[in-house]
């Protein structure tokens, strides 16, 4: 679809920092990609679902070399997991009030949304991690703000410490074309900033309502055809009425004016929530490792 340079009404102010910066009117000169609704119900539990049929999360721990600490992460093992199968993996970051606890507990429900893609065939065998993004000894949810830095620097733990540990504990493949990286907010600029800085390491990355910390497209992009070449997905969707649209639609418009595929989906009215950011587990997860 390529239309969508107007004006969206937001009905809420999100109110998620208090910041009064989602929910303002806005107007995007950008090419969205087109917004089709999630079917009723992808993100419920289903009680017919079997207990053989529903994933299971566990917590995982690990040493990390650049961090210096134990870390923690959850993992999402799908249905019937298997040790004699080999799966992909989803790194799946959180935003920056979030820890590994962040997607289970704040309302993103990823494993019912999985739970649901398993059952209806409809996503490639994976496991899904969902690390602490902040990579500090300190990595609680106290940080805020402040812990920008430690944000910034967690792609040392995640390809240093974390991605290596994922791999001897689980049977996973370990080359890029069965690696995928995305998140919510900060966690989305961490998935593009990571994940197209290292396209040995990432063939599939997406950004949900993707933060400040998103660099800008020259830096996330300095040699196009390289990008063309070695990515082979970069997803996004943020909010009509999410006031940091333009992190995201920045790198749409390099995008565009490059020739580099590359999705926007503007979610309509919406602010800066897990209404998104379960839509976008929910599309993302069906694109990759197909
Ligand atoms: C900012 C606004 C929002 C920012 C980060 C965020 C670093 C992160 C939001 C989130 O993770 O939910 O100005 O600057």
């Amino acid at each position: 679809m390529l239309c969508v340079a107007g004006f969206v009404n937001a009905q809420e102010p999100d109110t998620r920092f208090g910041m009064g910066m989602f929910g303002a009117q806005q107007s995007f000169d950008v090419n969205f990609d087109e917004y089709i609704p999630a079917p009723e119900g992808f993100d419920q539990e289903r009680p017919k679902l079997k207990a053989k049929q529903r994933g299971t999360v566990e917590l995982f721990e690990y040493q990390s070399e650049s961090v210096g600490t134990t870390r923690k992460c959850n993992v999402y093992l799908p249905p019937k997991y298997n040790p004699k199968k080999k799966y992909s993996v989803l790194y799946l970051l959180h935003g920056i009030g979030g820890d590994e606890w962040e997607w289970m507990n704040d309302g993103g429900v990823p494993n019912i949304i999985m739970d649901n893609l398993y059952a209806d065939k409809k996503v490639a065998d994976m496991i899904v991690v969902m690390p602490n993004g902040r990579a500090a000894k300190n990595d609680s949810r106290d940080g805020g703000m402040g812990s920008f830095m430690a944000f910034n620097d967690f792609d040392k733990d995640l390809i240093g410490s974390l991605i290596p540990a994922i791999e001897s504990k689980y049977s996973v493949y370990t080359d890029k074309e069965h690696r995928a990286i995305a998140g919510l907010s900060m966690g989305g600029g961490q998935s593009l900033n990571f994940g197209l800085g290292n396209m040995d390491v990432f063939a599939y990355v997406g950004g949900f309502s993707s933060a400040p910390n998103t660099g800008r497209p020259q830096q996330l992009i300095p040699d196009v055809e390289k990008t063309k070449k070695e990515n082979k997905l970069l997803w996004m969707v943020c909010g009509g009425a999410d006031g940091l649209m333009s992190n995201s639609s920045n790198l749409k418009k390099f995008c565009d004016d490059n020739g580099v595929p590359c999705t926007l989906i503007n979610y309509p009215d919406e602010g800066h929530n897990f209404t998104v950011w379960k839509y976008g587990l929910y599309n993302f997860a069906q694109l990759i490792f197909k």
